[in-house]
């Protein structure tokens, strides 16, 4: 091959790398989930219902675990973008359907930043006092996670031998899963970036992060106090 040939190969080399980014940096500039509104419902108590799920089981990504939300009208939207009302107590119930995967930080072992410090797993609920201080690392699957509102709650997830696990989203209340509720408090409006803490990017990320942990829609996302 010539000079001028290797040259020209070069080029068009550097060409497709320039290319190849501009298109994922295009389809990342665009990818953005829609937002679900939580308003009051019949008993005044605005309520956000949350889902996780450990594979998608649809769309471009059906081996990725997310977060889905609930739609007044009881339908689930594949997103981590919501609007809660301003300097209100919002009640938040996770219907948390994934295995046990475990946290890397044991900080996040602790529920931190809930209204009366309360917290209900399933049907029992601690309080105040009594409050478990810190759940073992291993029992989570995800974190609620707002540093902004310095509001933290690890998710138990299921045990991995259970029954009628959930693969494709949204599982219902049929499929194996664990209720977590409590309530948080909201202030001024805003906009606060959400996250999960637990590292639980499937195989081929490495240690679990990347992929759904980096990704507005799975495993982050925003409140928006309005
Ligand atoms: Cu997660």
């Amino acid at each position: 091959m010539g000079t001028k040939a290797r040259g020209g190969l070069v080029l068009l080399i550097f060409a497709l790398l320039i290319g190849t980014f501009g298109v994922y940096v295009a389809a990342f500039a665009r990818h953005r989930p829609p937002s679900v509104s939580v308003v009051a419902g019949e008993d005044g108590v605005p309520t956000l219902v949350l889902q996780t799920v450990g594979s998608l089981g649809f769309g471009e990504k059906p081996d990725w675990p997310s977060y889905l939300v609930q739609r007044s009208d009881g339908s689930w939207e594949q997103t981590t973008v919501f609007t809660l009302p301003a300097n209100s107590i919002v009640h938040v119930k996770v219907l948390q359907y994934d295995t046990q995967t475990g946290l890397r930080n044991n900080f996040f072992g602790q529920p931190q930043g809930l209204v009366d410090g309360a917290i209900t797993i399933d049907t029992e609920t601690v309080t105040g006092s009594d409050i478990v201080k810190t759940f073992s690392p291993d029992l989570a699957a995800h974190t609620f996670t707002v540093p902004g509102l310095e509001v933290s709650v690890p998710l138990v997830g299921v045990a991995n031998d259970a029954p009628n696990q959930c693969t494709v989203a949204p599982c219902d209340e049929t499929n194996a899963h664990r209720t977590i509720e409590f309530d948080i408090k909201t202030g001024e409006p805003g906009r606060f970036r959400w996250q999960c803490f637990v590292p639980c990017a499937p195989g081929g990320f490495l240690y679990g992060n990347g992929g759904p942990m980096q990704t507005v829609g799975f495993m982050d996302g925003f409140v928006d106090v309005a």
